[in-house]
């Protein structure tokens, strides 16, 4: 059974020759005493000659994925653009450029047939219409399994009824959304000493409540309702979906207010979508979380990923083991008791039958 990464990044040369020309987040900038930085997060965007981090070969280079792959026995990478995606184009250059970055992934993944694959990208900024024509245009791409998203939606999050026919066009094209976070939560909930602490707090934290707010929202309004064949891959683990899932779907059904607008009774539960709708990748580094994972969507609904190229170790050699990537796949061991068939399932059989990755 091959090993296989669905959560793994690439700015691809096309993507960062964009950064470069661009002064404002997202961008790359040359730091006179520290390289070239690679500035993405609001948080980051400080006037700190050192703002950022570095930006290594193994962010865009695929050679280095490649080896970073063989290096750590994963036989098949499902590709991705890293955040913020297209989400800050001018809406005119948006469709052009999303296509020409998902054309650029598919001759990639075609130069390594069966060992790469991607999820495409969308051009959130331009219209509906050029949005949907790109879901529909990425779906005949050969080595296209997917989209990633992140959370913005058109501007006003993943709620939003003007995504209707975007939901639709990838539920008929059997494209599998990997729901991403980018944004965290507003810095001020981090408190005045959060530079102290590097980006512990919008990493470990704000990333994954961006996403389980997401989701909630979409579960909310009744997207689930209306595209039950919608199949949202949720990244780190679900962020904390499965941890809360019982406390959503409990105050659902205590709200006097959605009771009153008789959004209660027809409803489909979390724990419905959970198990029909939503599957979880393997990156949230313990056992706990995993078996959260586990207890409420099922080990079939569960797909190994690294992260790729961010979590690397922190000292110069980036060719020695990730330990970033040993946590993930200790915890896929250690969550289901070391049972061959069902850790071969979540390491790559899940992702090959899921993503048609034969
Ligand atoms: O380290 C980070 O900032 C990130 C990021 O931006 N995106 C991601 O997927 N993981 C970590």
């Amino acid at each position: 059974m091959p090993t296989v990464d669905v959560h793994t990044h690439l700015y691809p040369p096309l993507y960062t020759s964009l950064l470069r020309s661009r002064t404002t987040v997202p961008y790359i900038f040359p730091s006179p005493t520290a390289g070239d930085r690679l500035v993405i997060l609001p948080g980051e965007d400080t006037s700190s000659p050192t703002r950022g981090r570095p930006i290594a070969p193994s962010y865009h280079s695929i050679s280095h994925k490649l080896s970073f792959m063989s290096r750590h026995g994963i036989d098949i990478s499902v590709l991705s653009l890293a955040n913020p995606w297209l989400d800050w184009l001018p809406p005119a250059e948006a469709g052009s450029v999303a296509r020409e970055v998902n054309d650029d992934m598919d001759a990639t993944c075609g130069q390594h047939p069966g060992k790469l694959f991607f999820f495409a990208t969308l051009p959130l900024s331009a219209s509906v219409e050029e949005i949907v024509a790109e879901t529909r245009r990425v779906a005949r791409l050969k080595y296209c399994r997917g989209v990633i998203l992140g959370t913005s939606g058109l501007g006003n999050g993943l709620d939003d009824a003007r995504l209707d026919g975007v939901w639709q066009a990838l539920a008929e094209e059997n494209l599998v959304v990997f729901l991403h976070p980018h944004y965290g939560l507003p810095g001020e909930v981090y408190g005045p000493r959060a530079g102290e602490y590097g980006h512990v707090l919008p990493l470990a934290l704000g990333f994954p409540l961006e996403t389980t707010i997401a989701v909630t929202r979409m579960l909310l309004s009744g997207v689930f309702e209306r595209f039950e064949r919608l199949q949202v891959l949720l990244a780190h683990s679900g962020g904390t979906l499965p941890f809360l899932a019982g406390r959503i779907e409990s105050c659902i059904l205590h709200d006097g207010h959605l009771s009153k607008e008789g959004k209660i009774e027809g409803r489909r539960k979390v724990w419905d979508v959970l198990r029909k709708n939503i599957y979880l990748d393997a990156v949230i580094y313990g056992e706990p979380g995993l078996k959260a994972a586990i207890d409420v969507s099922g080990s079939d609904r569960l797909m190994f990923g690294t992260d790729h190229p961010f979590f690397p170790p922190l000292g110069e050699d980036e060719d020695e083991e990730w330990l970033s990537v040993k946590l993930n796949s200790q915890a896929v061991q250690s969550a289901l008791g070391g049972d061959k068939a069902h850790v071969e399932a979540v390491m790559g059989g899940n992702a090959v039958k899921i993503l048609r990755l034969s």
